[in-house]
């Protein structure tokens, strides 16, 4: 059992523990399903965008044969790959079954977008690809599609990176698909064609092409589904702070609105549960399960560090003699501090830049900024007595 506090009541970190899984639950989860023979690259694509290796993890459901699903709370993946060969059932039809099956699970199941992958270096997409994609559309399910291990390569002379002649002519291609053989126009309904590589041809680098992926997954995304993919998705930073921010601001407001009346310092607590659930919420959206990574008396500690108390001593040991209130313009102001800092924490978290247990060695690294802001509206207070 964790130590009981006697100025942390258990009302701090409740709150920031049912923010983070009430707006988790709010969010709800972003379904993708890859398409795509084994090998094409598809497992190296979730880790690259995702940021998850669950080919390591081996927490895949088998659905049926060819078909797995894996998931966490922000993602979940229907890993869709081979079709039998030789089989009598024909590719369009075995996709519909796992179609179908998919279709039988609970909403928080449905597909939102496809990414159908086919490997640069093939030449062109074959009848059964073209079936495929053609079932996937008329079950109105965005398709787009994904070239997977295209070599980028630098023009000595330009400096411009293109791709291989080969690979220009297969996406040439796609781009007004023709039938080889009669010469006809082929519809083929994918919505976009991305080139992309999970990294060099050496092995090495970030990859390319994976900034438009997640554009262009966002774009076709159903409108109750962009939040989740903005959440699952490990790539774009900036989605994460559009979303981060107006409750950055509702808090800040709150606060302010509990410190109409000024509040004397030592009950400046009553800001915490405000700020504990701001930080529960904005946890969330950097997919962090705060309440997994540290202890439940760590958690109390880091609640009572953050907010309330730890806060209150501040103030007082920055101005002995108390007549110390906290009104509505520090309230807000410190709120808002505490938010961008918390912020900042979670994207270090997120992107494991720090490590989870020297939480409150970084928190106390960020706190400076969030204090200056009170030093500064406290200053100013006292200023104009
Ligand atoms: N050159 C190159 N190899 C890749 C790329 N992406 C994946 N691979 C390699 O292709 C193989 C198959 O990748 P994997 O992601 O497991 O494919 P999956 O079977 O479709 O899930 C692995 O050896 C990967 O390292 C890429 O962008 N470029
Ligand atoms: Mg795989």
């Amino acid at each position: 059992m964790a130590k009981k506090n006697a100025d942390a009541p258990d009302l701090d970190q409740k709150a920031f523990v049912e923010a983070t899984s009430e707006a988790k639950s709010r969010y709800g989860r972003f379904n993708l399903a890859i398409v795509g023979s084994s090998g094409v690259g598809k497992s190296s694509l979730v880790n690259a965008v995702f940021g998850r290796d669950w080919a390591k993890v081996g927490r895949g459901l088998p659905v049926t044969r060819g078909v797995q699903f894996y998931s966490d709370d922000s993602l979940g993946i229907w890993d869709v790959e081979g079709f039998e060969i030789g089989s009598p059932v024909p590719p369009a039809q075995q996709l519909r079954d796992h179609l179908n099956a998919i279709a039988a699970h609970s909403g928080d199941h449905q597909i939102s977008v496809v990414w159908y992958c086919v490997q640069a270096n093939d030449d062109r997409l074959t009848p059964a690809d073209i079936a495929m994609i053609r079932e996937l559309d008329a079950r109105g399910l965005p398709v787009i599609l994904v070239l997977t291990k295209v070599d980028w390569i630098k023009n000595p002379l330009t400096g411009h990176q293109g791709v291989a002649k080969d690979v220009q002519a297969f996406v040439d291609w796609l781009n007004d698909p023709v039938d080889a053989a009669t010469g006809e126009r082929l519809r083929v309904p994918y919505r976009r064609v991305i080139l992309t590589s999970t990294r060099d041809r050496h092995g090495k680098g970030k990859g390319h092409g994976l900034g438009d992926l997640v554009t262009e997954t966002l774009a076709l995304a159903p409108e109750r589904d962009k939040d989740a993919f903005r959440i699952a998705q490990r790539l774009n930073l900036p989605w994460k702070r559009e979303m981060a921010r107006p409750i950055i601001a509702t808090a800040a407001a709150a606060a302010a609105g509990a410190a109409t009346v000024p509040l004397p310092v030592s009950d400046a607590f009553t800001l915490a549960p405000i700020q504990l659930t701001m930080m529960g919420r904005i946890a969330a959206i950097y997919d962090l399960e705060v309440k997994t990574m540290l202890s439940a008396g760590a958690l109390a500690q880091f609640g009572v560090q953050v907010a309330g108390r730890a806060l209150a001593t501040s103030f007082l040991k920055l101005i002995p003699g108390a007549g110390v209130v906290v009104n509505a313009a520090v309230a807000g102001a410190l709120t808002a501090a505490t938010g961008e800092s918390w912020m900042k924490i979670c994207e270090l978290l997120h992107t494991g830049k720090i490590d989870v247990r020297k939480l409150d060695q970084e928190w106390a690294k960020y706190a400076p900024s969030f204090m200056d802001v009170a030093r500064k509206l406290v200053e100013r207070r006292v200023g104009r007595r």
